[in-house]
């Protein structure tokens, strides 16, 4: 019955969600380091994964070629609504990253393609007085990052990984990655980013983890 499945998946939600939150309250998984990337490439705290595991809320959103949707919007001079076809018509680029997961394991060398950040910030224009982005994805998840963290040549919004589209598990068909900070601030199933003046903390920000979140300073939790 639709409605069990609804309320079961909706408990283990909320049981993964309480678990993360006390982890964010014990300090869990701190090492109390921190690390140099310029001279080491693992941050502190974390290990080694080959493959690519996924995490997420449990509802996958099932986000198919018509019901895709990218608004760029807030205090921009120029506002985008594009369709997927309008997305893949942007200029492309390739990019190879290590990325971080706060759960501790770390992914050397994915390679990406997608649109750049700086190229969405030359097509949108944000006004001066923008200092944050705020992404939404179609699952409801928020995150938010400073404008000068968007605004970094490693920033894209990417649709392939490993030369092949990206899974639904892993957000496709477009996500963000921001390789420099802990990957949950990299939305999945990207719906919307918006430049705001003001900062607003999004769903694991408000949830005990740290609103910067970079892993060489093991900004785990706040
Ligand atoms: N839309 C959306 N994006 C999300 C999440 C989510 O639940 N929903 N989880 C975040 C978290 S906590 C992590 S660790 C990464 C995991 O990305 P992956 O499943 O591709 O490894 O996605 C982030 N982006
Ligand atoms: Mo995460």
């Amino acid at each position: 019955m639709p409605d069990d499945d609804v309320t079961i998946s909706g408990q283990i939600r909320d049981k993964l969600i309480a678990k993360k939150q006390e982890w964010a309250r014990d300090g869990r998984l701190l090492t109390g380091t921190s690390a140099d990337p310029a001279r080491e490439r693992l941050p502190p705290g974390q290990r080694l994964a080959r493959d690519w595991p996924v995490l997420d809320l449990g509802a996958e959103p099932d986000v198919t070629p018509e019901k895709f949707r990218l608004d760029i919007d807030g205090a921009v001079e120029n506002r985008l609504s594009l369709r997927l076809e309008n997305f893949m018509a942007l200029p492309q680029t390739d990019s190879v990253s290590d990325i971080h997961c706060v759960t501790q394991w770390s992914r050397y060398d994915n390679r990406w393609q997608g649109v750049s950040a700086r190229d969405i910030l030359a097509l949108t224009r944000p006004a001066p007085d923008v200092k944050h982005v705020i992404f939404t994805s179609f699952d409801g998840y928020t995150t938010n990052i400073r404008l000068d963290q968007f605004d970094q040549p490693d920033v894209f919004l990417v649709h392939s990984w490993e030369g092949k589209p990206l899974t639904r598990a892993h957000g496709g068909p477009v996500r963000m990655l921001v390789p420099r900070l802990y990957l949950w601030k990299s939305a999945k199933w990207l719906r919307r980013i918006q430049f705001t003046i003001s900062d607003h903390p999004g769903f694991w920000e408000l949830r005990g983890y740290h609103n910067n979140g970079d892993p060489w300073t093991e900004e785990r939790y706040s």
